[in-house]
């Protein structure tokens, strides 16, 4: 039995202008995945770990190439990659499965460790969502409507998703989510997954903000919060989970720990 740990983070949000913040970001990841050792058996990221991924045929977005060079040295090291693409980073269509190496998977997932089960997800379009969600789902993550965004040329759409990410970051910063707690929707869609196949543990993204709350005695509801909030990453390790935060010194991470 494998007994490694497993780590999860989501919403770094890496950009691919080469501003000093976005910088800073980038070499925090980097460096979390280089100092990842061989007690590390597998990295579950999330979802809108990139601001913008979109792939064509024969062009991937700029900015990314130390990064993808970090997930590939870790995979060689023989730590699994799982990705969950997020609403800013749902379009891959090969490379980072076939060129990178990560296992793309999709939301909701269910996996078993050491007998503990897991239920993760980024959290974007699930449980109730608004008729706007339902079109703007349709509208980019439907096949058809996809591969005619691809017929378009890469400048307009990357420069498109730029102001798109900028703008839509601008909004949650002044009007940030309200978590509704036993109420709020993807609380309410975990416990819809729990009935149907019970978990321990129940992982999402998305909603930058940090939060665990008790399903019932053993399980717990975690959402991560985002890499520019300083509450970066969680790691499973034997059955006990802890929420670590990055310092922003190189391969030094805070031991203040958030036992759940
Ligand atoms: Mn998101």
């Amino acid at each position: 039995m494998n007994s490694g740990k497993i780590y999860f983070l989501s919403d770094t949000h890496l950009g691919s202008k080469e501003d000093f913040e976005e910088l800073v970001a980038k070499q925090q990841f980097v460096d979390f995945l280089d100092g990842l050792g061989p007690e590390a058996e597998a990295v579950y990221l999330l979802g809108d770990i990139f601001d913008f991924w979109l792939e064509y045929k024969q062009a991937i977005p700029q900015g990314y190439d130390k990064v993808l060079t970090s997930m590939s040295s870790a995979i060689q090291r023989g730590i699994t990659i799982y990705f969950c693409p997020g609403n800013h980073d749902y379009w891959t269509f090969g490379y980072l499965e076939n060129q990178i190496g990560l296992k793309v998977i999709p939301q909701p997932y269910y996996f078993e460790k050491n007998g503990y089960r897991f239920w993760v997800a980024h959290g974007d379009g699930l449980g109730k969502t608004s008729l706007g969600v339902k079109i703007m789902n349709l509208l980019f993550k439907g096949k058809i409507c996809i591969k005619l965004l691809l017929c378009l040329p890469s400048p307009w759409i990357y420069s498109f998703a730029h102001y798109w990410s900028r703008s839509s970051r601008k909004k949650s910063s002044q009007n940030p989510y309200v978590f509704k707690g036993e109420n709020d929707n993807l609380y309410k869609y975990a416990l819809g997954l729990h009935s149907n196949k019970p978990a321990d543990f129940f992982i999402f993204g998305h909603l930058h903000q940090k939060i665990d709350l008790k399903i019932d005695r053993q399980s717990h509801f975690v959402i991560l919060d985002s890499w520019s909030h300083g509450e970066n990453y969680a790691v499973f390790d034997n059955g006990k989970f802890d929420v670590i935060k990055i310092t922003g010194q190189k391969d030094t991470f805070s031991s203040d720990s958030a036992n759940l």
